[in-house]
């Protein structure tokens, strides 16, 4: 296996856990962008992590700005997640019946989002936005869903059509194994062009069940909405009875205690949620307005099931993380520390004379590699994934851990102190001179 990124750190542990991972699972991965595929060599095997730091089988550390794709808000193997699952595990890790975890975690969640006056547990981010579509589409009766280029909102058929995260990394973002059959429910518009909606609406408006956003997209990388696209989608919504569902898998908790929905003062008929509510174990969950909701078995006929949804254990992690969220004035520390880093980062680049565009919202951010802005999935392809690459390789192997993509962000954590973001920027110096290098 000829590796020959990261010569400065050991990675023979690592190489050799990979070889074995190859030969039982597809790509050595259990989710498709760990394996590096798109910023060249082989992934470093996790042994340990704590706070903002990761540890490889090669006892390499790493300042980490992946933080589990944006769960671990807290860190890594935060006290208060570490005891509360200690404590719910001894009691036993799954019933397959009703405990009061799930009930107290639920009135957290509907008390902080006020779109959400009912909700339902299920175990990832693709089940929520699944399951929410299959609810919208009982509710309105019709089939048709829109979705934006470039958003990313699990794997589920109809939505992998321009898919962004993984999707884009490898270049399938309308996958093989999806029928066409399938795909044809799904109507696709760039992200940020509320006029490209209203067109979409003009034409299939009356067989709309939905649409669904990320309301900040963090699938093509970070990228805010502008000013007024997300009201104007809900009035597009309105004015063809049409539901808005919020993908708030990433953005739920991410800025501020609660949803950005109420950041940009939209209410979604549904919301989808994940991530951070289940404090790093496996958790989803989608929500909403009561007479939706009501519609859901065993209440109402739209069926959803599963067999560790509200699982005692990611219940304990979710509900220790949001009290956490609730208590400190952590959201302030996050966004002064990533606005940190954003500038240090920006002034690095600049030094370098490589031309970057740092998208940032509260603690999620990303490094674009183009002079140009980036809003959309267009602008987002249009970027320089060599320089990306070449950044990646060259901050890992100074010890900084960022998305294996050009087209996901990246998070500060709670547990990310001045020192780390200092010793990240100083990093960035160096690996942008790198960057620059990698495509003459
Ligand atoms: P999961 O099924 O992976 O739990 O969630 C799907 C999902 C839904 N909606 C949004 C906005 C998401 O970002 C995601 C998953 N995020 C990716 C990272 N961008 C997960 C990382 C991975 O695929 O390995």
């Amino acid at each position: 296996m000829n590796d020959t990124r990261r010569q400065s750190l050991p990675n023979q542990k690592s190489q050799a856990a990979y070889r074995d991972a190859c030969k039982v699972i597809p790509g050595g991965v259990n989710s498709p962008v760990r394996a590096f595929g798109a910023v060249g060599g082989n992934p470093v095997f996790i042994s340990k992590a704590k706070g903002p730091v990761l540890t490889d089988l090669d006892g390499n550390d790493y300042v980490d700005y992946v933080c589990s794709w944006g769960a671990l808000i807290l860190g890594h193997a935060d006290e208060r997640v570490v005891a509360a699952v200690s404590k719910a595990v001894s009691k036993g890790s799954s019933f397959g019946a009703p405990t009061e975890l799930e009930s107290r975690l639920a009135e957290l969640i509907v008390q902080a989002v006020p779109a959400m006056d009912m909700i339902r547990m299920v175990n990832s981010g693709t089940e929520a936005t699944m399951s929410a579509i299959r609810l919208a589409r009982a509710a309105t009766g019709r089939s048709l869903v829109l979705k934006c280029h470039g958003c990313y909102h699990g794997h589920v058929d109809y939505l992998l059509t321009a898919a962004g995260s993984g999707a884009t990394t490898f270049g399938v973002p309308s996958s093989p194994g999806v029928p066409e059959s399938v795909t044809r429910s799904t109507v696709l518009v760039p992200f940020n062009d509320l006029s490209a909606a209203h067109s979409a609406f003009q034409q299939h408006g009356s067989e709309i069940a939905c649409m669904i956003v990320e309301p900040i997209a963090g699938n093509m990388g970070c990228i805010p909405p502008a000013d007024g696209y997300l009201a104007g989608l809900r009035r597009l919504c309105d004015q063809h009875q049409a539901l808005l569902i919020f993908d708030e898998v990433i953005t739920g908790f991410r800025l501020a205690y609660g949803a950005v929905q109420k950041l940009y003062n939209v209410r979604p008929d549904l919301t989808c949620l994940g991530k951070i509510i289940g404090g790093g174990l496996p958790v989803g969950a989608y929500g909403g307005r009561r007479d939706i909701m009501r519609q859901v078995s065993p209440l109402g006929p739209v069926y959803q099931a599963g067999t560790l949804s509200g699982n005692p254990l990611a219940m304990a992690a979710g509900l220790v993380t949001l009290e956490a969220l609730a208590e400190e004035v952590v959201y302030d520390r996050l966004d002064s520390a990533a606005a940190r880093l954003a500038d240090g980062l920006g002034d690095a680049a600049r030094d370098a004379a490589v031309p970057v565009q740092i998208g940032r919202a509260g603690s999620m951010w990303s490094v674009f590699f183009t002079d140009q802005p980036v809003t959309d999935y267009a602008s987002a392809l249009s970027c320089n994934t060599t320089r990306y690459a070449a950044f990646f390789q060259a901050m890992l192997s100074r010890g900084i851990y960022l998305p294996p993509s050009q087209f996901e962000s990246a998070f500060v954590s709670a547990a990310h102190a001045d020192e780390h973001i200092e010793r990240t920027i100083t990093a960035a110096r160096q690996a942008f001179a790198a960057a620059a290098k990698a495509d003459i």
